[in-house]
């Protein structure tokens, strides 16, 4: 039985004093989740990273990244490392989203190195992978979803897979408020656990699969209903606590 695990994104949004709010209402409107229920975590913008683990002591919510290099040191203006991340106390990095594939130009190869990058320092990755409209349109999808998936596992190994988190998001589905059936959110989590259980069975089995894309309160629980639907990764909804807070409940 695979645990839930709800992940927030809270992509470049937020201030000192916004962070300080919204975690301690999360504190708050999280504190009768019962533990074994449910994983979750926050991914703030870098420099709030410090304020969010302090401010999270002795909570479950664990803190995680949005970003990383895939190199460890060096001269690589304006990077931050795995080791740093590791050294603040993170224990999630999501890479591979879809606004720095396409807004960054960051290529499978970038990502399957970020991957490893990070699962080098003993964090977890969450690979995000999804199509284009264009790409669903054109019946596409489940085979660019396989081929963003191998394009990991050529180079970290498929037993690397067992140590992260694979998030499926729509591109179309990405703050639009459009958000993918929880049918044809199902059709694409099943695939990718086909994917992955060619290679390894209890890889397939064990890996928690989030959704993500316009995940609201209202309509988590339906998505959660699926049997490869194992949690979310949250942008919009995950800035206010209320809202998370449900969506964490649902899951
Ligand atoms: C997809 C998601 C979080 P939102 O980017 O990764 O954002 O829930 O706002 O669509």
């Amino acid at each position: 039985m695979r645990r839930s695990l709800v992940v927030g994104n809270w992509k470049m949004h937020g201030s000192a004093a916004s962070i300080d709010t919204l975690v301690t209402g999360l504190q708050q409107q999280l504190a009768n989740l019962p533990a074994d229920q449910t994983d979750i975590a926050v991914c703030p913008p870098f420099v709030f990273i410090p304020q969010v683990i302090s401010q999270l002591e002795g909570s479950a919510i664990a803190c995680g990244a949005q970003n990383v290099s895939d190199q460890q040191e060096g001269a690589y203006t304006g990077e931050i490392s795995a080791t740093m991340l590791a050294e603040l106390g993170c224990q999630y990095v999501i890479v591979g989203h879809s606004e720095r594939r396409t807004l960054m130009a960051e290529s499978d190869a970038d990502i399957a190195a970020k991957f490893t990058a990070v699962q080098s320092q003993g964090l977890t990755p969450i690979l995000c992978v999804g199509e284009s409209l264009a790409q669903r349109e054109a019946g596409e999808t489940l085979s660019w979803i396989e081929q963003q998936i191998k394009a990991v596992i050529a180079v970290a190994g498929i037993e690397a897979m067992a140590a992260s988190v694979i998030a499926y998001e729509p591109i179309w589905a990405i703050g639009t408020g459009k958000t993918a059936s929880p049918e044809q959110a199902q059709e694409v989590h099943a695939h990718i656990r086909q994917v992955l259980a060619n290679e390894s069975q209890a890889v397939a089995g064990a890996l928690q699969l989030l959704y993500g894309g316009s995940v609201k309160a209202d309509n988590a629980a339906e998505l959660f209903g699926k049997q490869d639907i194992d949690g979310a990764l949250v942008g919009g909804a995950a800035l206010k606590a209320a809202d998370f807070a449900a969506i964490c409940m649902a899951a």
